[in-house]
């Protein structure tokens, strides 16, 4: 398998995350793609660069407004004087206005953000860059490649159109989703099986009957992202019918998650899709500090294999998984398992 990463994903350094009300390290940090990459690499994988592409793919499924936002908000933010790293301080909730960004540069940042987890730093524009840049780069020579990882760092699946959260700036794999639609594949499909939903992406592609967005995770009425992921949204419009949530308890062990993911890999393959995008999230593991899923090392092979059994060109875009000890291991059991190696 294909693997792409650029150490210039390891610039988005956020100082802080607030974690049940004290401010402490960041679950979503650099040393999170070392320990992915080292252990590719231990177990003899290649890992390839990606080409750089211009913005204009991303802004397939972002608004120009927010990417010129996330480009420039940091020096805004010196420039202002001020320390530490970009951070909202409102929230357009009910009875707000939520049409237009206001002027002011918190005004903006509180515009575009969903939560205070997600910060934006000094490096965060060229992560994202790089982190889209292996999307894109796998999705060009996905017909080639057949199989390819991109090691996405940050997440991307809970960015949508015009917002960042959940550790999210631009949604990987929905671009990459657009690039094979725009390179010719007239289905794409989307399989998310991260803990969390991936609000983002099904934002982006809820009224299209092009790409069929479909998702395992923790119960939007127990955990993130709180406002997205029931099972009662299928899609909107001619997207009716192409979005397809399993919502899962905290506890989920392999035996339900197993059955769940038979009814995702049949809605998957009954969609007949040209090409796939598997939104790998490895923070369904029992170890995990941020979800409550029952995930074993074991249970990751068998998760590949599962995968495996995919038809058509399969890209994997790496999401969560902050285990930090095992996701180098626990990655390369899914691969293992996706080979039948
Ligand atoms: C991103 B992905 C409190 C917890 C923050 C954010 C979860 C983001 C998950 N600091 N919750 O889907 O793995
Ligand atoms: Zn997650």
């Amino acid at each position: 398998m294909r693997v792409i990463y650029s150490t210039d994903q390891e610039r988005h350094a956020p100082l802080g995350e607030f974690n049940r009300g004290v401010l402490g390290q960041p679950y979503e940090r650099p040393q999170r793609a070392r320990e992915l990459v080292g252990g590719l690499r231990s177990a003899g994988l290649t890992i390839e660069t990606p080409d750089a592409f211009p913005v204009d793919p991303i802004a397939r499924v972002h608004d120009a407004g927010y990417l010129a936002f996330l480009e420039s908000v940091h020096s805004e933010w010196r420039a202002a004087g001020r320390d530490g790293d970009a951070f909202p301080l409102a929230f357009p909730i009910r009875s707000f206005r939520s049409d237009r960004p206001p002027v002011s540069l918190d005004g903006r940042v509180s515009y575009y953000a969903f939560d205070i987890s997600t910060v934006i730093t000094e490096g965060t524009w060229q992560t994202i860059r790089a982190s889209a840049d292996c999307a894109l780069t796998a999705a060009r020579d996905l017909v080639h490649d057949g199989r390819s990882l991109a090691l996405c760092r940050p997440p991307g699946h809970h960015a949508g159109r015009d917002f960042f959260g959940g550790y999210c700036f631009i949604n990987n794999a929905a671009v990459a989703a657009q690039a094979l639609r725009d390179a010719g594949a007239e289905r794409v499909a989307i399989l998310d099986v991260d803990y969390h939903h991936g609000n983002g992406t099904q934002a982006i592609f809820y009224d299209r009957s092009d790409v069929l967005y479909a998702s395992i995770h923790a119960d939007p009425a127990t955990d993130f992202p709180y406002f997205l992921g029931y099972a009662d949204e299928t899609g909107m419009g001619a997207g009716e019918g192409a979005n397809c949530n399993i919502p899962l308890p905290r506890g989920t062990v392999w035996s339900t998650y197993s059955d769940a993911l038979d009814v995702a890999l049949g809605r998957v393959k009954a969609f007949g899709a040209d090409a796939t995008v598997v939104s790998l999230g490895i923070d369904t593991f029992a170890a995990d500090p941020l979800s409550h899923f029952q995930l074993t090392n074991d249970d990751f092979a068998k998760l590949g294999a599962a995968l495996g059994t995919l038809g058509t060109p399969t890209m994997f875009v790496m999401e969560g998984g902050y285990a930090i000890d095992d996701l180098g291991a626990n990655l390369v059991r899914i691969l293992h398992g996706i080979e039948g190696t």
